[in-house]
């Protein structure tokens, strides 16, 4: 069995090596070795991630329930425009739980950094949640949320690679996701019946539509004059291009007090032996 030692780190055991038998170069030698080991790219550095997301339809129209979201590698598809939708996208279509959409999430893709923001979000409500992120393990972001009133319609990226927010260098790509009202779906899973509904009828109730995912959001105006859940009469004012929703994100380094001091430890090392040099010299 033998090790396959990547380039940097075998310098960097070559320059142990040395230090420990050469004095002076040897000491320079350790310092730069240091340096390799923390500069070799085997670790993204995580970062501080702040999700917001805001809901923009007109008062009194459409609210959402929790946005569920994974930052992750780009390999959970949980739908497809034009084909019969799956339990996952269903429990997050129909009920806005997403019961089966998070455990199909952490199955298909186990390293990603999954979470759920917000409760109901009314019009011109917002919610964040602060999380730690892989920047270069999970560059990609995947979201689903349920349309309310509805009995199926749902927000949420087709394409799983569709959002990629962090370049290859671990930096923010991408500052906001905006939603319109054409972007949102239907799950084509149940049939629209507002008494059957989420937030204006007995959302336990459903015919199934057997249909397939297809954009929709013409069929919410036959909500209008309904009471929500919520108290208001609904009206949905939307056209295809009425922005709807936003997530956004802030990204900040996690502080890594133990490699800044060894980091120093290295450059004071390298000074200390630029000195010896000086004195022996003169
Ligand atoms: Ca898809
Ligand atoms: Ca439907």
């Amino acid at each position: 069995m033998s090790l396959v030692i990547p380039p940097l780190a075998s310098a960097a055991r070559r320059l142990r090596a040395a230090a420990a038998s050469a004095p002076f170069a040897g000491a320079t030698a350790a310092a730069l070795a240091g340096l390799l080991c923390l500069s070799a790219p085997s670790h993204a550095a995580p970062v501080h991630v702040t999700v917001t997301v805001e809901n923009l339809a007109p008062a009194n129209g459409i609210a959402f329930a929790p946005l569920h979201f994974g930052f992750n590698s780009g390999v959970f598809d949980a739908f497809n425009v034009g084909a019969a939708a799956t339990e996952p996208i269903i429990s997050v279509a129909e009920g806005g739980s997403g019961s089966a959409w998070q455990p199909a999430f952490a199955a298909a893709d186990p390293t990603a950094t999954r979470g759920t923001v917000g409760g109901l979000l009314l019009a011109g409500a917002t919610a964040t949640l602060k999380l730690v992120v892989d920047p270069l393990l999970n560059p990609f972001f995947t979201f689903a949320s349920m349309v309310v009133p509805s009995n199926d319609f749902f927000i949420g990226n087709d394409s799983p690679t569709r959002y990629r927010v962090f370049d290859a260098a671990g930096n923010l790509a991408i500052g906001a996701i905006d939603q319109l009202a054409s972007d949102i779906w239907d799950a084509g899973s149940e049939a629209f019946d507002p008494d059957a509904a989420a937030f204006t009828g007995n959302n336990g109730l459903r015919t199934p539509q057997n249909g397939v995912v297809s954009f929709n959001f013409s069929e919410l105006e036959g909500f209008n004059g309904r009471s929500t859940g919520a108290g208001y009469v609904f009206t949905s004012g939307l056209q295809a291009d009425t922005a709807i929703y936003r997530i956004s994100f802030e990204a900040s380094a996690v502080p890594e007090p133990g490699s800044a001091s060894l980091v120093l430890a290295s450059l004071l090392g390298l000074g200390w032996v630029a000195r010896r040099r000086k004195a022996s010299a003169a």
